[in-house]
This record gives C-alpha cells, structure tokens and sequence, in this order.
C-alpha cells in the first residue's frame, strides 16, 4: 500500500494544558515519525510526498473565512508582541451568538474554536495545510484505482468543524478527502472515525449531507472528551437524516465489544454502497493510551484491518491520534497490514 507523507508536520509543535499546567502537548512530532520508521521498517510499500492543492479543496470542508483565520491567526497574534502559542480563552456560548467575526486576534481564536486544544504556532499553518495535502493526494491515488492508500497526515483533523478547530485538529483531513470524492464525480462515500474521541468535527461537516455516510466508535461522551457530541440519537439532519451514526462504548471496552460495534457499524457501510471508504485511523484506542480509556492490543488492530478490508471497498486509511509514541507506528502499521492480507484485488 502507498504512503503519503509531508516532512512538513515538525512545523508544528505546540503546547496544551493538562490539569491546569502548561506542558508540551501530546499530539508531537514523534509521533508521526514513529508511523513512518513503520511503514519503512516494514516494507508497507512506497512512500510519496504530498503534492499542492488550492485552498478550493479545503473551502469544501470549510468556511472561506475559517481557512482565512488559520492562515493568518499567527501573524495577527505576533505583532501583538506575543511570543508563546496563541490559546483562546474566550468563547461565544450560548446566547452569545456568533453573529460576527470579532475584529482581534485573541476574539478570533476563541470565535473559531471547541476548546484550547489547537495551539497556534509559527509553523502551525504550513504544517496543517501541507497534511490536508497529504490526505488529498492519497485519495487520488485511491480515485485513479488503487485499493487502498494511507495519508500519514499530521496534525490530524477529525474534532476540526467547518467552522471551528479543536482537540490537536485544524484542517479535517479526512473531510477534505470525502468532499473531493463527491466533486470528482463520487455518488456516495462513507468515513469510519475508529478515533478513541468522538469524529464531531466530521460529523457537523456531513450532517445535513446525504452522499457522505458517517460512523464513529468512540468512548461514550458522558465519560469521554469532547462530551458534547457523539450519542447514539445524533443520526443527522435535514437531508442527512440517517447518514450519521455513533457508537459510544464504555470505558474500559476491549477487543470483543469494539468488534461488535465494528462490524454493526461496516455493516451500515456496506448499505450506503459508497464509492470509496475513508478511514479516520486514530490508534488512541490502545490499552496504553496515556489519555484515552479502551483496552486494543496490537494484534487487535491487525484483526481491524482485516474487517475493514471484508467490506470491499477501495479505501483510504488517513492518520488521526494516538499517543502511546513507543507503539503507535506498530499500531497503525498493523492495521494497514491486517487490511492490505486480507484485501481482495480489483
Ligand atoms: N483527559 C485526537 O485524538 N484532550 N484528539 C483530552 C482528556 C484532548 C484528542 C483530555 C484530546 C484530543 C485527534
Ligand atoms: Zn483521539
């Protein structure tokens, strides 16, 4: 299977607040550095580089003026004299409409965002915008027939709304990639979130969509980050009425009950007959997670993969979270391993 990657990411690193303190946030380069020693180590297959995009393919997924926002939030906060990662501390809840765009930097952070999850750096855009491309050029590779393709995406993208960034997450990688089926011609598409955290940001993306199914395993929100999404009576609206589907799982869910909720939800897949599958791959989900709460062992994700691949659709694996450095590339790497030997060819 081909891998995209973008050097890139390393642009990015940032800070984030864990219980109260200030501290190097999870979400760090390592991590995609990890996956790809992996995907070289074991002979996953060839590795590209990310080719350019316009910013049309990212105005898909998103508002033109959150885009904007992204690109210049840095700039604007540094000639306030600031140095360290731009945070918000402020959001319009409630009946604080979000009528209009506030006219600071530091308003701005807060209109356009879920919590102070998503650092801004210096090199944050560069590296958010060089991953979207990273996801639309392995989706290509999966439009012009291959069977499967993995996006090593960094910084990920699935809590990232249209209009909002949050959790590590600013473009919606896997977003990006669904919407550019859809304008290439797609008649349907369907995206998998096996994300520890709840797929929000997809979900408000698609929820009034018909062509882009969505499904998410995820520890259930009454216990779990970003606990204001991802019940099981969240199933759409309007026109997208039944495209959605959640399926919150306890803390604590090992293997068997994740299975289940696997193949219940790849069964809903396989209904919606989509063109292409695109997998939001988080490997949060791993016993040793240092911030999530299931209980997959390494193997299991080889098991994973194998499930996803009985589906028969061509698919496209794109890099969510996972935090647990030391196993995450053995983690994602298995997946794509249990999908690819059990793959039927085209
Ligand atoms: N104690 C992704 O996996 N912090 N984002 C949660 C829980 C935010 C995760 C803290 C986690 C965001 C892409
Ligand atoms: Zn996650």
């Amino acid at each position: 299977m081909l891998t995209v990657f973008s050097p890139n990411h390393s642009l990015h690193h940032g800070t984030e607040l864990k219980d109260g303190a200030v501290t190097p946030s999870f979400e760090n380069p390592q991590r995609a550095e990890m996956v790809l020693s992996r995907v070289r180590a074991t002979q996953l297959g060839e590795i590209v580089s990310e080719r350019e995009f316009d910013r049309g393919c990212y105005v898909a997924a998103h508002s033109e003026r959150y885009v904007r926002f992204l690109e210049n939030a840095w700039s604007e906060w540094e000639v306030t004299g600031r140095q360290h990662d731009a945070l918000p501390l402020v959001w319009p809840v409630g009946d604080l409409a979000k009528s209009q765009e506030p006219g600071f930097i530091d308003g701005k952070l807060g209109y356009y965002s879920m919590d102070a999850g998503a650092p801004i750096t210096a090199g944050t855009w560069e590296a958010v915008r060089s991953s979207a491309n990273v996801a639309l050029t392995a989706i290509e590779v999966i439009l012009a027939g291959a069977h499967g393709a993995f996006a090593l995406c960094r910084p990920p993208g699935h809590h990232a709304a249209r209009e909002y960034m949050g959790g590590y997450c600013y473009l919606n990688n896997a977003a990006i990639a669904a919407q550019h089926c859809i304008n290439q011609g797609a008649s349907r598409v369907a995206i998998l979130d096996v994300d520890f955290h709840h797929g929000n940001g997809t979900q408000d993306i698609f929820y009034d969509q018909a062509d882009v199914f969505f499904a998410s395993i995820h520890g259930d929100p009454r216990m779990c980050y970003p606990y204001f999404s991802g019940n099981q009576d969240e199933t759409g609206k309007g026109a997208g009425l039944g495209f959605t589907a959640n399926y919150p799982l306890a803390k604590g869910t090992a293997w068997e009950t994740y299975r289940d909720a696997l193949k219940t939800a790849l069964a809903r897949i396989v209904e919606h007959k989509p063109d292409q599958l695109i997998v939001s791959l988080g490997v949060d989900t791993f016993k040793d997670d240092p911030i999530s709460h299931f209980l997959l062992t390494s193997d299991d994700f080889l098991s994973m993969g194998a499930l996803i691949a009985k589906a028969g659709i061509p698919t496209l694996f794109v890099m969510e979270g996972g935090y647990m450095v030391d196993d995450i590339g053995v983690n994602a790497v298995n997946t794509l391993i249990g999908f690819e030997n059990a793959a039927q060819p085209r």
